[in-house]
């Protein structure tokens, strides 16, 4: 029996991107109900709900330690009421029913296998859904028109599910910085990404692409990609252009997060080392990477975009906007109220505009 006295109070910032949260998560079973709930309510539309899970478990990830009583939540923000409930369900019977039933939802599970395919989203799989298709072989059997991205997704479904490994992220870097040195000499390749943030998996590979003399990386993209297709590398490559410069609606509030920078998703075809070789004998795997190139001019603002976590950035963009009068994009940070753009050439400039301690990339993972 712990006494009210005894028991610990935490005192934690409100926004994300004020705490410092390592990958040190003491309490996991609390944060895997709730991100279960959040990934359930993304990918039923419902982004309201998911956000708020989303806030509720990445305060519990700040916690220096595990939560055994719900008294030790009292005052903390994020925590909303829905979240509470699930919260004290965990605490009181070790899993959550909300968890527990989702999990077995039919529905659920269906989400989880279509959206595991590469190219299809929440919506795509809800339409399949209603159509009868509930799995991989039932989709194989509907006859429905994929496109190339799902075609893709759905010949590599097993290895795209496999989680990445820190020693593949790596070697996957190699060959982007082999591929940048021989198209653009003096370019530069910046691991993002959760890899940046300290993970030792993830589900894609991210690199930002730049170089040192503003404008020398303008068309860099389509001339990677060729040397990376002449290698051999590629598996699936989708380029799209860069719409910042044409867009007129002005470059720190795009009408959505998507940035315009010039970017590649892709799927590489990475050949095993000797030891990771399988049964089956395939000596290559297919693994997801986004390629994005940044102007120099850009590159802090573009490194801090696409660091993540998710919710980090998404913290750091309503901070910007409802604590400083100020628009953050990937691309560059807008003074509303001095009416002008703010030039950074460090994460840190950054943050010290937004009047934000500095946050080290593996205390980002909200
Ligand atoms: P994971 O791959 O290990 O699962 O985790 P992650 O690396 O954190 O997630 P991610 O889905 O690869 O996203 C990495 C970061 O890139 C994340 O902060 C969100 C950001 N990001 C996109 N798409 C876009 C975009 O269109 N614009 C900007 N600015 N950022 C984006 O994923
Ligand atoms: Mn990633
Ligand atoms: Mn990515």
């Amino acid at each position: 029996q712990i006494s009210e006295a005894e028991v610990a109070l935490f005192s934690v910032s409100s926004y994300a991107c004020q705490r410092r949260t390592t990958l040190d998560n003491h309490n996991s079973n609390l944060t895997d109900a709730l991100s279960l709930l959040a990934e359930n309510a993304e990918l039923s539309n419902e982004d309201g709900r998911g956000v708020a899970f989303r806030r509720a478990a990445a305060l519990l990830k700040a916690l220096p330690t595990q939560v055994i009583s719900m008294s030790q939540l009292r005052g903390l923000p994020c925590l909303g009421e829905h979240s509470l409930r699930v919260i004290k369900d965990v605490l009181e019977n070790g899993v959550s029913s909300e968890v527990e039933s989702t999990k077995q939802s039919k529905r659920y599970k269906a989400l989880k296998i279509l959206t595991g395919i590469f190219g299809v989203g929440a919506k795509t799989a809800d339409r399949w859904i209603r159509e009868g298709i509930y799995n991989l072989e039932q989709l194989r059997d509907s006859g429905q028109t994929l496109n190339r991205a799902q075609k893709a997704g759905l010949e590599h479904y097993d290895d795209l599910n496999e989680p990445v490994t820190k020693a593949e992220a790596d070697a996957i870097g190699e060959i982007v910085q082999k591929a940048v040195n021989s198209v653009l000499p003096g370019s530069e390749v910046a691991l993002t990404g959760g890899f940046r943030r300290g993970k030792l998996t993830g589900h894609d590979v991210d690199f930002l692409i730049t170089h040192p003399e503003e404008g020398k990386e303008v068309g860099l993209m389509p001339k990677v990609v060729a040397w990376l297709e002449s290698q051999g590398f590629l598996l699936y490559q989708k380029t799209t252009r860069n719409s910042y410069l044409e867009s007129k609606d002005g470059p720190a509030r795009p009408a959505s997060n998507m940035d315009r920078f010039e970017r590649c998703f892709s799927i590489f075809k990475l050949t095993k080392r000797k030891e990771q070789e399988t049964a089956s004998h395939k000596i290559w795997r297919a693994v997801r990477v986004d390629l994005v190139v940044s102007p120099i001019s850009q590159f802090a603002f573009a490194v801090l975009g696409w660091t993540g976590s998710k919710l980090f950035e998404r913290e750091l963009r309503r901070w910007a906007g409802h604590e400083k009068n100020m628009s953050l994009s990937s691309h560059a940070l807008f003074d509303n109220t001095q009416n002008k753009y703010l030039r950074a050439t460090s994460e840190e400039e950054i943050f010290a505009y937004l009047g934000l301690e500095y946050i080290p990339p593996s205390e980002r993972n909200a």
